[in-house]
């Protein structure tokens, strides 16, 4: 309840922040997203990896599938719970993973720590999930009794927004992690680009506002122009605006990183900065 309280104050100075440019925003606050293109290729990637999960699950003998499981933090905030989605199908189509045997290849799919009644809960996730058009079917969550069983029982499991699995599972499963939060040196299996944590130990602040970020560059650099996608690129944009307080220089939160992902997203999803303003005013009517 307290940080829903810091949040509608850090929320209140924001608005307070943008004030001047508030009186041009009243009016299009019925946002809604530009693209007119019907394919939403995150949508299909979830829903199909979801289907397939659920197919080996019933049968597994009968599949030679593996799974990656994708897992954001137990707060199962925004940033953990996109950045899990997004890194998924980023893995799926990354140019290096296009090397690789067909056999060895697995099927990443992202497992939200939330039962999926509580997402009603977390109205900012909602929201930003609602404009991006993701359909909350097509998400796997914790509470989803077959894929729990197979996540207690993954071959491998990357991290994102955190750096220790909170689980009884081995821990020797983490074969990846992805996060910008002081790094609690577990899993040192995972080495090298494997372990991404974007945190200066030196003077203990993170070098990204969001890991979202992280996973936008990982988007962009590694995934086919033709694989950009503007309900991603949405995604990725929100969470970026809603975890830096939209750069606000009073928050403090956001850096040079955040800022550069901020506009090469924009690019993708063809978005002003007084859209994006109009995206994070949007998301402090839904937070308080
Ligand atoms: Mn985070």
């Amino acid at each position: 309840m307290q940080s829903r309280l810091r949040r509608c104050i850090l929320a209140a100075s924001c608005i307070l922040f943008l004030a001047p440019q508030l009186s041009l925003l009243t009016t299009t606050l019925s946002y809604t997203p530009s693209s007119t293109n019907t394919e939403n290729m995150l949508n299909s990637y979830l829903r199909e990896t979801k289907g397939q999960l659920h197919r080996f699950s019933s049968s597994p003998h009968t599949s030679s599938h593996t799974f990656n499981f994708i897992s954001g933090n137990q707060a199962a905030d925004t940033d953990s719970i996109v950045s899990a989605l997004v890194l998924a199908f980023t893995m799926s189509k990354s140019k290096s993973q296009t090397h690789k045997s067909l056999k060895s290849i697995p099927i990443h799919i992202p497992i939200l720590s939330l039962h999926a009644t509580d997402l009603a809960l977390r109205p900012d996730t909602s929201h930003l999930l609602s404009l991006a058009k993701i359909d909350t079917s097509s998400l796997t969550f914790m509470d989803d009794p077959l894929a729990s069983n197979n996540f207690a029982n993954a071959k491998s499991i990357t991290l994102t927004d955190h750096n220790t699995l909170n689980s009884n599972i081995d821990a020797s499963k983490v074969v990846e992690i992805i996060d910008h939060h002081k790094d609690d040196g577990n899993h040192d299996n995972v080495k090298g680009k494997l372990r991404d944590i974007a945190f200066d130990a030196s003077n203990s602040k993170a070098l990204v506002g969001s890991c979202c970020t992280q996973v936008a560059e990982r988007y962009l650099d590694d995934v086919s122009p033709f694989d950009h996608d503007e309900s991603i690129a949405l995604l990725l944009l929100g969470t970026i605006l809603l975890d830096t307080m939209n750069m606000s220089p009073t928050a403090g939160k956001g850096t040079l990183r955040d800022q550069a992902a901020i506009t090469r997203l924009s690019k993708v999803s063809e978005r002003s900065s007084l859209q994006h303003n109009t995206l994070f005013v949007h998301y402090l009517y839904t937070i308080c």
